[in-house]
């Protein structure tokens, strides 16, 4: 009897401890681990680890919530930190759309450019939506993936588009090809099952999903450069004191740099696997072409029509950078 309430001493004391020192916090991830962007979340909940007393630990591949619940995960406090690709949540507000304008920003700089010029409107919308904005990075530049040859506008028609917002959707309608939305980590099971055959989207995702095993072309269209951003539940914030918040910032600060240099970095590289991997990988040419410049300026006239005064002053900054 006496041994039993020693051992219940030393494990109350010992979660008293615990408790004390740290408080866990879940940073929600929807790619998969090895992917840059998870890579350097991981590393960025490693250094608030470190530097504060929070615990952060990372999610990835959509493991805690998956990829299109983890904006309203985090606003509603079921985890206090998450990373959503922002066009993805183009119906909440035509700012998050910003970034898949087509043909706005097609390059790595331009992207930076476009960022600095939508980042205080960014931000200001996720503080009305009670968060608070950490750090965002993007993808490398978005290509267009066919199990058909992009030889004329005939042979895109009916194909099954996969789409990740709702400008991928309109680009596939607008080229006759049939949209779905499937988010990254159904990707591998949507080729393989057919019920995708075509989609834009950036090298990295094609390579994590080893889309060569199900798709012989690869077109490098550097349509535009979509972010993610990485996130926190705002009440979840104010209870960290000033000091924990600026190391948060700091190490968010950080991962934002390593991760828009590694995106670089690895832009090209993930091109020349899919040619390794027995791909035919080209630009797209001729009325095919043509079909997306056109279709792609359709939706910039379309945006920045929604986006209004806000649209029109982001795109006057970002031109005059
Ligand atoms: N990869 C993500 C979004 C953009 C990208 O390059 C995806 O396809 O889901």
């Amino acid at each position: 009897m006496k041994k039993i309430i020693f051992y219940t001493a030393v494990a109350s004391i010992s979660l008293g401890a615990a408790t004390a020192q740290a408080e866990t916090w879940d940073l929600a991830l929807a790619y998969s681990a090895t992917n840059y962007h998870s890579e350097i979340a991981t590393a960025f909940a490693d250094e608030v680890s470190e530097k504060t007393d929070l615990d952060v630990v990372a999610h990835p591949g959509g493991s805690l919530f998956a990829g299109a619940e983890i904006y309203g995960a985090v606003r509603r406090g079921l985890a206090p930190m998450g990373e959503r690709l922002i066009s993805a949540l183009a119906n909440e507000n035509p700012i998050f759309e910003v970034d898949s304008v087509p043909f706005l920003a097609t390059g790595f700089d331009g992207a930076a450019k476009l960022y600095a010029a939508s980042k205080p409107a960014l931000v200001d919308t996720l503080k009305e939506d009670g968060l608070v904005f950490l750090y965002s990075c993007p993808w490398p530049p978005q290509g267009f993936y066919s199990v058909a040859e992009a030889s004329d506008l005939a042979s895109l028609k009916g194909l099954k588009f996969r789409a990740y917002n709702a400008t991928t959707s309109r680009m596939a309608e607008g080229l006759g090809m049939v949209p779905t939305t499937i988010e990254a980590a159904e990707l591998s099971q949507a080729f393989a099952t057919g019920v995708a055959q075509s989609m834009i989207s950036s090298g990295s995702t094609g390579f994590d999903r080893k889309l060569w095993e199900e798709v012989d072309y690869f077109y490098d269209v550097q349509a535009w450069l979509p972010r993610n951003m990485v996130f926190a539940n705002g009440k979840a914030w104010e209870g960290l004191d000033e000091e924990a918040q600026n190391a948060v910032h700091a190490a968010a600060a950080n991962a934002e740099k390593a991760c828009w240099s590694k995106a670089e970095e690895l832009a090209g590289w993930y091109v020349e696997q899919f040619a390794e991997n027995g791909m035919t990988v080209g630009t797209l040419e001729g009325e095919v072409l043509d079909g997306f410049l056109s279709v792609g300026a359709e939706l910039r006239a379309d945006w920045e029509e929604r986006a209004g005064d806000k649209g029109v002053e982001i795109i006057k900054s970002f031109e005059a950078e």
